[in-house]
């Protein structure tokens, strides 16, 4: 008698589905890229964090996946209006890769092959909310999607979840990426619909 809950089921009923507002559902993936697909070989594939100065962690492709992994089921959202609901990614959490990290800077600049970048607050990196993500659903991450590795921020719209991310940058202050200084949103929340500057 409308009682059934998700956990019963095991599936997702349309009354869990909550979507952001002016969002559609798509099944497909859409592939979304400003420029050509970077395509880096693993051998030569590093994550440097910095503070615009000095490197203060670097990782090499294997030094990365000695990390401990997790199993990640989200749904994405992009500015463009469709959203994906329960994605699912293997990856290592910014938390494991911070904690290596000692900094007072409050925000990062996300550095991508290719040269795309992506700013973010470093809080919104920080307790669970954010990975580099290297599989999805169960397959290694194909390069259009950002293959060998991208960012994963899916609390925020998907343009922030930088593909073929290569390092950020620790910053004292927030300064615009890429899509930020062509109009999006500074910090871009799905859920309050902050698409562009002038919303909010
Ligand atoms: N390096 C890089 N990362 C990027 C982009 C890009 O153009 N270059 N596009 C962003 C946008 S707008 C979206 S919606 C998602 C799309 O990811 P997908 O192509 O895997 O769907 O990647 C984001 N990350
Ligand atoms: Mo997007």
């Amino acid at each position: 008698m409308g009682t059934v809950s998700r956990g019963f089921t095991g599936r997702r009923s349309s009354a869990d589905i909550k979507l952001p507002p002016g969002q559609y559902l798509t099944t497909d993936f859409p592939v979304l890229s400003a420029g050509p697909t970077p395509h880096v070989p693993l051998d030569r594939w590093e994550f440097v964090i910095d503070d615009g100065t000095n490197v203060l962690r670097k990782w090499d492709w294997k030094s990365f996946r000695e990390l401990p992994t997790e199993t990640i089921t989200v749904d994405i959202h992009c500015v463009t209006r469709w959203s994906k609901l329960s994605t699912s990614w293997e990856g290592v959490s910014l938390d494991t890769m911070l904690a290596e990290v000692k900094t007072d800077a409050s925000y990062a600049m996300a550095r991508s092959y290719g040269d795309y970048t992506t700013n973010l607050p470093l809080k919104d990196l920080s307790n669970k909310q954010a990975w580099i993500a290297f599989r999805f659903n169960g397959q290694d991450l194909a390069p259009e999607h950002g293959g060998p590795a991208r960012l994963l921020v899916p609390h925020l719209y998907f343009w922030k979840s930088a593909k073929w991310v290569r390092g950020m940058t620790l910053m004292h202050q927030d300064n615009p990426g890429f899509w930020e200084g062509l109009g999006y949103h500074i910090y871009g929340d799905p859920w309050k619909e902050q698409r562009y500057s002038g919303d909010e």
